[in-house]
């Protein structure tokens, strides 16, 4: 028996980008999520961003943890910012399910911290470590960037996933242990465009001084975007 589907697949319900207006209609703060393998540096990343631009822009952070609010508390204890500006979600499960399939605790994180510090310019959600396979809901970050480094290996750009290849800023961290693993940053920064494409890739070493700024500068054109798009 022939089935013409055309007309009778139900309809589809997916997370739609989270609206960008506030309901009292003024455009909210763009939200960026840093996720990737455990041990990368993506607090490193959160850490050092805080640093670089919580002079020019109001910041808020929420972290994602399995059981602990370990990387909050590292945040708190390294101040980058006053605590009222950082949340923790507890996901209690791997920790992509809680960025990508029930966003409800971090879309609430979001919400509060705004209430109660807002308004804010810039929100930064930090993932719990997780794998390759591990990316946003973009229901609930509106630019995603994925944390890689050199010591997992310089295989790790050409093994893809969606992390890789379609993350709108690919950070590769660490790039100071390079000589002590054996690493090619050239051959990574090749397999990375060959993912990627004309998605941009920002080489840093966070431990150093200003190692964040192609990150930073990345943020700060994307702000720029989100500003513009108001008009
Ligand atoms: N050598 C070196 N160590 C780094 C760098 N960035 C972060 N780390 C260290 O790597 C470890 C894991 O970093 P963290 O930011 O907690 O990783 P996360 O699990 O992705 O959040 C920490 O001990 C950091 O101090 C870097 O650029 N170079
Ligand atoms: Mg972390």
């Amino acid at each position: 028996m022939h089935l013409d589907h055309q007309d009778s697949f139900p309809e589809r319900h997916t997370y739609s980008a989270a609206d960008p207006v506030r309901a009292d209609g003024t455009r909210r703060a763009p939200r960026i999520g840093p996720g990737g393998p455990v041990g990368t540096g993506k607090t490193a990343t959160v850490a050092a961003l805080c640093r670089a631009l919580r002079d020019e822009l109001s910041i808020a952070v929420v972290t994602n943890d399995i059981y602990t609010r370990e990387d909050a508390e590292f945040l708190l204890r390294e101040a980058v910012l006053p605590a009222e500006r950082i949340a923790a979600v507890e996901t209690g499960a791997c920790p992509h399910t809680a960025i990508r399939d029930d966003i409800s605790a971090n879309l609430e994180a979001v919400e509060d911290l705004e209430d109660g510090v807002g308004p804010l310019d810039l929100v930064l959600v930090e993932s719990g470590g997780d794998n390759l396979t591990a990316t946003f809901s973009k229901g609930l970050v509106d630019a995603q960037i994925f944390v890689i480094d050199v010591a997992g290996g310089d295989d790790i750009p050409r093994k893809g996933g969606p992390g890789v290849t379609t993350a709108d800023l690919l950070v590769v961290n660490k790039t100071d242990l390079a000589p002590y693993v054996g690493v090619d940053l050239e051959g990574m920064a090749r397999d990375a465009k060959a993912q990627r494409g004309e998605l941009p890739v920002a080489f840093t070493a966070l431990k150093q001084p200003n190692g964040v700024a192609p990150v930073a500068e990345w943020v700060r054109a994307r702000l720029s975007d989100w500003t513009a798009a108001r008009a």
